[in-house]
């Protein structure tokens, strides 16, 4: 693959540019390009400079409103609703992660559910935040539907991914985020890009055969990742995501999507609980006693690890020639 080399502050002024040259006023522009950035930066390929071409199409069908302002309310202490009328999903965290972190920290618990939302990224963003504010982070987003729920090989649920992080002071955190699918779908397009095959169980053709070409799976549907038990958790994922926001199911998304190939308007569920005040002082002891157990055993590695190895270094990323040039060209509006 051929691949074009670029600093970070370079992906950062071309996600910018991209945005900003198609309909982005600088608040939505910058906090896009700063997840994206942060995406190439820890190695996250799927949620970077490749989800650019999607979020163009999004703003220049009027399916996003690339100037959209988000509303934070607080509806109870604890229960904290922000709404990004019609927004890429960024701005709308940028603007409500905050005031959650606080609740949660003063009260123990609290949960936001953010509305009117294009989530195209990934989610361990939104959970890392508050494990660096010494929060347990929970967050879902339901998406278009792709997967198939587990004894069916009809598309129901979104890929529909979850994060999970755990704050450890003075260290990285715990943090994964992963599909509930076998696969993400971008791993699923990347894949069919590089022409790869993905490992079998991964999902159907349009004919409904197990099949490992990634091409075939974006035609037909993917599989829960672990069958029945992955499958219950994409069905919490869409009663978390939708049923508790209020926002649209994954089934309802599509329906309603103008099939422009970006993001469609969704809700996220973000949960946060202070370990302080649950646990108590002394939990950093008790939980790093934990950990290390499950780091003495050979072969283990904390999920996060290698993202935030990868954060370590500064220089500039390998990024696919095409993709480079194709983003250059969306700059001509
Ligand atoms: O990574 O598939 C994904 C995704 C969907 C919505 C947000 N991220």
């Amino acid at each position: 693959m051929a691949t074009t080399a670029l600093t970070l502050d370079e992906i950062y002024a071309l996600a910018h540019d991209a945005m900003t040259a198609n309909g982005c006023n600088d608040e939505n522009a910058s906090a896009l390009a700063d997840i994206v950035t942060r995406a190439e930066r820890d190695g996250s390929h799927s949620h970077g400079l490749f989800r650019i071409p999607g979020y163009v199409k999004a703003l220049r069908s009027g399916k996003v409103d690339g100037k959209a302002s988000p509303t934070v309310t607080k509806v109870t202490p604890a229960v904290i609703r922000c709404e990004g009328h019609g927004c890429f999903a960024p701005l709308a965290q940028a603007s409500a992660l905050p005031v959650l972190a606080e609740a949660a920290s003063e009260i123990g618990v609290a949960a936001l559910s953010l509305t009117g939302i294009h989530h195209f990224a990934a989610l361990w963003p939104e959970t890392e935040f508050l494990a660096d504010r010494g929060l347990v982070g929970i967050a879902c987003t339901a998406y278009m539907p792709m997967v198939a729920p587990a004894g069916s090989a009809e598309k129901l649920f979104g890929t529909n991914p979850i994060s999970f992080a755990w704050p450890r002071p003075g260290r990285d955190p715990v943090c994964y985020d992963m599909a509930t699918a076998a696969m993400a779908m971008g791993d699923i397009q990347i894949a069919a890009r590089d022409g790869k095959e993905v490992p079998p169980g991964t999902g159907l053709d349009s004919d409904g055969n197990a099949t490992t070409d990634p091409a075939k799976i974006a035609a037909g549907v993917v599989l829960p990742f672990g069958g029945y038990k992955g499958s219950a958790i994409a069905l919490m994922v869409e009663l978390l995501a939708a049923g508790l926001t209020g926002e649209q199911f994954s089934y309802e998304a599509k329906e309603n999507d103008n099939g422009d190939g970006g993001p469609p308007r969704g809700g996220e569920m973000v949960i946060a609980l202070s370990p302080e005040l649950i646990a108590g002082p002394g939990w950093p002891e008790h939980v790093e006693a934990f950990m290390d157990r499950l780091t003495s055993l050979k072969g283990v590695r904390v999920p996060g690890a290698r993202r935030h190895k990868n954060r370590l270094d500064t220089g500039p990323r390998n990024i696919n020639e095409a993709l480079v040039e194709t983003i250059r060209g969306l700059l001509q509006s």
